[in-house]
């Protein structure tokens, strides 16, 4: 951790240095300044480049959330990174990438900031209700296989209220803002500590899922899952639907009792509380 007012840049050997994993990250590319850091995979994983590969930036220019949302992406504070996956698990398994992310984001904020994350399926991992980091995954199949992931993570770290645009400043925080608020601590957090520990869970949890499946990443997904049993509406495909939430299935689904014996199958949506 270092003193706020200093500036903690992102170092690719630093990061190399505290992974501890053979697959996520054993080749990092970083750029200063991108478009996207989900652009830029897809066109290295379209290249052919390894499965496991990953791509950092310190600022994006046209930073992406879902179906053409925008991420605000400053430069020099946040995390902005992509995972490539050359899976040869089956399109409809892909949902479980997502779950995998936000867990292994979620392991790393209490691990390197030692605070409370909380997870909104399905992308969403939030500090006391405020949203401090979003998933986007997306893919490209050919003949419905997969022919590669791109599992990306913008995660506020050392942003200040300054850094944030007025469409997010009531809805979104940065570790920094939420570590002032619990314990006083305007320390800034070291980026290249938060990667390596992401791309270090992430392994695990790959592995995991890979040798027996997305339920036994469930049971770590639990401890931040913050929305069992609550009542919500979700927008799917432009249909509200409501229900109380009962859990997520082993393909990362949402399920949501609709009636007294009407069980919901969500695959993605936005929720609203
Ligand atoms: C997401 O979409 O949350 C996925 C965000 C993924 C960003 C990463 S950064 C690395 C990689 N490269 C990319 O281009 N993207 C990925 P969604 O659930 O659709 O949420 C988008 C909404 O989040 C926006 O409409 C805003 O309301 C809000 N938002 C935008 N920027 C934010 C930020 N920096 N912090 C918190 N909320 C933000």
């Amino acid at each position: 951790m270092e003193e706020t007012g200093q500036i903690n840049y992102i170092d690719i050997f630093e990061i190399k240095k505290l992974l501890k994993g053979s697959f996520a990250g054993k080749n990092l590319y970083y750029e200063e300044k991108v478009d996207s850091t989900n652009t830029l995979a897809r066109d290295l994983a379209s290249k052919g480049v390894k499965n496991g590969s990953v791509v950092i930036s310190d600022c994006q220019e046209k930073g992406r959330g879902r179906n053409g949302k925008f991420w605000t992406s400053p430069c020099g504070c946040n995390i902005y990174m992509s995972i490539i996956l050359r899976p040869k698990f089956s399109p409809e398994a892909a949902q479980g990438m997502t779950i995998l992310a936000a867990v292994s984001v979620a392991d790393a904020i209490a691990e390197v900031a030692s605070l409370k994350p909380q997870i909104k399926w399905p992308n969403d991992i939030l500090i006391d209700s405020k949203k401090v980091s979003g998933i986007l995954t997306e893919m490209s199949t050919q003949n419905m296989n997969i022919e590669y992931m791109v599992v990306g993570i913008g995660m506020n770290v050392n942003a200040t209220g300054k850094d944030m645009d007025e469409n997010i400043k009531n809805i979104a925080t940065s570790l920094l803002i939420e570590s002032e608020k619990a314990n006083g601590s305007n320390v800034i957090l070291d980026r290249n500590r938060l990667i390596a520990s992401i791309l270090n869970k992430f392994d695990k949890y790959y592995e995991m899922f890979l040798s027996t499946g997305l339920s036994s990443v469930l049971v770590y997904y639990q401890k931040y899952f913050g929305m069992m049993g609550k009542t919500v509406e979700i927008n799917v495909n432009d249909k509200r639907v409501g229900g109380q939430v009962v859990g997520i299935d082993s393909k990362g689904a949402l399920l949501l009792k609709t009636g007294e014996n009407e069980l919901e199958r969500v695959v993605s949506g936005e929720i609203y509380f």
